[in-house]
């Protein structure tokens, strides 16, 4: 039986034995006043430099998308990753002992089983703290995972990454670890990626550790295509950013108006996303009380996937307390997964 409560902090959670869901984003409020101020700021910057938070791509619609350009034949990542999780997984494990996986942007959890398989195999105890926005899709996974795993207790925060790390529970097993899988990181721009980073090391005692799955940089005839996908997938991904901005916000984008095209930039190691105007026109964002032009050409910045380099990566790492302990690649090596310990 389940129970759910609400704290006169505004702050909900559900529970059982094996199962507690805590809801770290509930005064909303705040939540939305910074979405509002972030699509402001990056519609109305001058011209040519327009940008939108990545966050914008995950409503329902956005989710399904996503979920489908990981299938792509293009688009390597996703089935690279977990092609390591399904090879190494039992050494992974095997490195880190009995240990509390978190991790961030768990969704459906699905290359999380592979670490959970491996800990069970090692007769570890298993416990899992997922985190997610979308607590509709936390709620679902935890009660797949509880069904498969009869030992497996469940701790799910549902929240931002930096709300739910603040907000998680005293460890109950010999270490930690926070798993960020999917090359997420590479969607964070630098000063994101070290506050979040920062952000991890201090919430972790000596001896955790972070397992971080990375897309390596590689040649641009291949990275691309993965973001240029013949079916029209990631561009149809981009302009439904459009249609979530027209609905969150009261606005009247017309996404057919703008062409997607992802693009490498050497210079950084990233890929960059771009919707770009086909024609002069004007936006609308009721809600925002905001009108913004678009000249011929004008391109909005709607996403960047950074590229890493390992050796550069270990040296960022060490500088943040976190040990590289090992490297696992697929036998291109287009992907890494690095395992990380605090000094
Ligand atoms: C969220 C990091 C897995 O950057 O490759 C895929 C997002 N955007 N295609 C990536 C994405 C367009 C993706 N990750």
């Amino acid at each position: 039986m389940s129970t759910f409560s609400s704290t006169t902090q505004g702050h909900s959670s559900c529970s059982n034995e094996r199962l507690h869901i805590e809801y770290v984003n509930a005064s909303s409020h705040l939540t939305a006043t910074n979405d509002a101020e972030a699509v402001i700021e990056g519609l109305t910057r001058s011209r040519s430099r327009k940008t939108l938070p990545p966050q914008f791509f995950y409503d329902d619609k956005g989710s399904q998308l996503f979920e489908k350009i990981c299938t792509l034949p293009e688009y390597y990542p996703t089935r690279t990753e977990a092609w390591i999780l399904q090879t190494y997984a039992s050494e992974i494990v095997q490195k880190m002992g009995e240990c509390e996986l978190v991790e961030l942007g768990s969704g459906s959890s699905t290359k999380t089983r592979l670490l959970l398989d491996a800990c069970a195999r090692q007769n570890y105890p298993l416990r899992y703290l997922p985190i997610d926005v979308s607590g509709g899709i936390l709620q679902e996974s935890a009660k797949q995972l509880l069904q498969d795993y009869p030992t497996l207790k469940v701790y799910g925060l549902v929240g931002t990454y930096e709300q739910a790390l603040a907000k998680l529970p005293p460890v109950s097993l010999p270490h930690r670890a926070i798993c960020f899988l999917g090359s997420t990181l590479g969607n964070f721009y630098p000063e994101e990626c070290d506050r979040l980073l920062e952000q991890m090391a201090a919430t972790l005692n000596t001896g955790d550790f972070v397992l971080l799955g990375l897309d390596l940089d590689k040649s641009p005839a291949i990275l691309e295509p993965a973001y240029n996908d013949s079916q029209g997938v990631t561009a149809a991904f981009n302009r439904n950013m459009l249609s979530h901005l027209n609905w969150r916000f009261g606005g009247n984008f017309d996404p057919d108006l703008f062409d997607y095209e992802g693009r490498y930039n050497p210079e950084k190691s990233q890929m960059e996303m771009y919707l770009t105007a086909r024609q002069s026109h004007q936006v609308r964002l009721e809600k925002l009380d905001l009108t913004v032009e678009f000249s011929p050409g004008e391109a909005i910045l709607t996403e960047i996937s950074r590229k890493f380099n390992v050796d550069r990566t270990e040296n960022y790492l060490r500088d943040r307390g976190l040990s590289l302990i090992q490297t696992w690649h697929d036998p291109q090596k287009w992907f890494g997964l690095l395992l990380s310990q605090v000094l």
